[in-house]
């Protein structure tokens, strides 16, 4: 539906490299709504539970580490529109740049799996998890009217 929510992050690695504006810039160009956005560190406990499908892989100490230890911020956003849980993955590209085409962000930004600046839900289920443990506050999402949207939607 049109109403569809997903969590899009940009990374520490992306906010170092000064890309977030052109990650916003995409999402918001395609005609998706932005309705929850926030800068910060997260703690290991979020960062732990947001990945905790990945807690046994060899990977996964240094993956929170990367993501917590406050030589950059994280930024968190959710977008609203119609299919951005599975568009905003293909918007992303391939988790392992090297297999990412050009034209989505990961294709057009990086080299290693490692440092790939972003992150999007892969499911509703996931959407829905991410959504609420990164903006579980009364209001931090926000539902508001788009002018735009019978331009963009119909
Ligand atoms: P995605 O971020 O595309 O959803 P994922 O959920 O499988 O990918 O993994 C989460 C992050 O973990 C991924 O963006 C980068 C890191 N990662 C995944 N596989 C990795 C690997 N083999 N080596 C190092 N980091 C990896
Ligand atoms: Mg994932």
């Amino acid at each position: 539906t049109s109403k569809e929510r997903t969590f899009i992050a940009v990374k520490p690695d992306g906010v170092q490299r000064g890309l977030v504006s052109d990650i916003i810039g995409r999402f918001e160009r395609r005609g998706y709504k932005l309705v929850g956005l926030k800068l910060l560190v997260p703690s290991k406990a979020l960062a732990n539970e947001h990945y905790a499908d990945l807690s046994s892989k060899p990977f996964f100490k240094g993956l929170v580490d990367y993501m917590t230890n406050g030589k950059a911020p994280v930024v968190g956003m959710v977008w609203e529109g119609p299919s951005v849980i599975k568009q905003g993955r293909m918007m992303l590209g391939a988790t392992d740049p090297r297999a990412a085409g050009p034209g989505t962000i990961r294709g057009d930004y990086c080299l290693s799996i490692g440092r790939n600046i972003c992150h999007g839900s892969d499911s509703a289920e996931s959407a829905e998890k991410e959504i609420n443990l990164w903006f579980g506050g009364k209001g931090e999402v926000v539902n508001w009217a788009s002018n735009n949207e019978e331009w963009v939607i119909s």
